[in-house]
């Protein structure tokens, strides 16, 4: 079953998520696997809990190739529970993001170029993982949903509709290429 996607204006966008404590049981299981398919259907690269209306720490990060990343990495859906951040590097870059949560909308942000993910699997298991580039700013995106904010937040250097940012997908800042912030 997919799950309603909640839009901007929706308060459970604005809180901050809980973290989760029983690990490996059936309804925490079910809200994963409806997450799934609500990410399939919409075609993301990434979801979290807050945005299908569970106040539960559980990101899904998905990254793939698409014509802003080619490079990006092709992943399977990888689910996180009570992701944290234990390393962001100094350098930042800019890319283009989109939301789930606010359609037809597409921001130009700043984030950090590589993260060092600390997270737990569904059966409660710790795990580690650092990623640059493209990933790293979905998990980044994604994260910031369990702390209540969204990309318009993060003040966006430009903003523009889906159908300008597909108009002028082949001109906009920094190319095919993400663009570099001076330190
Ligand atoms: O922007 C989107 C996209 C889809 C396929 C390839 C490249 C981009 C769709 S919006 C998306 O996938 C969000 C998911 C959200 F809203 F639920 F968190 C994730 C995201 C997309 C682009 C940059 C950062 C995060
Ligand atoms: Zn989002």
């Amino acid at each position: 079953m997919t799950l309603r996607l909640r839009q901007l204006g929706d308060p459970i966008l604005t809180q901050v998520a809980e973290p989760v404590t029983e690990f490996g049981t059936p309804a925490l299981q079910n809200l994963i696997e409806e997450m799934l398919a609500t990410l399939k259907e919409a075609q993301g690269v990434g979801l979290a809990a807050p945005q299908v209306g569970s106040p539960l720490q559980v990101i899904i990060v998905a990254s793939r190739p698409n014509p802003r990343y080619p490079d990006a990495p092709q992943m399977e859906p990888l689910v996180m529970l009570n992701p944290r951040p234990l390393a962001l590097s100094d350098e930042q870059v800019l890319g283009w993001e989109g939301c789930l949560s606010v359609p037809n909308c597409r921001g130009l942000v700043a984030r950090a170029r590589e993260v060092e993910v600390e997270y737990y699997t569904p059966e409660g298991v710790r795990q580690r993982v650092t990623w640059q580039d493209f990933p790293a700013r979905v998990f980044q995106h994604e994260y910031d949903h369990l702390l209540g904010r969204l990309f318009l937040d993060r003040q966006p250097q430009q903003l523009l509709t889906e159908a300008e940012y597909q108009a002028q997908i082949h001109s906009l800042a920094g190319g095919t290429e993400e663009q570099q912030l001076p330190p």
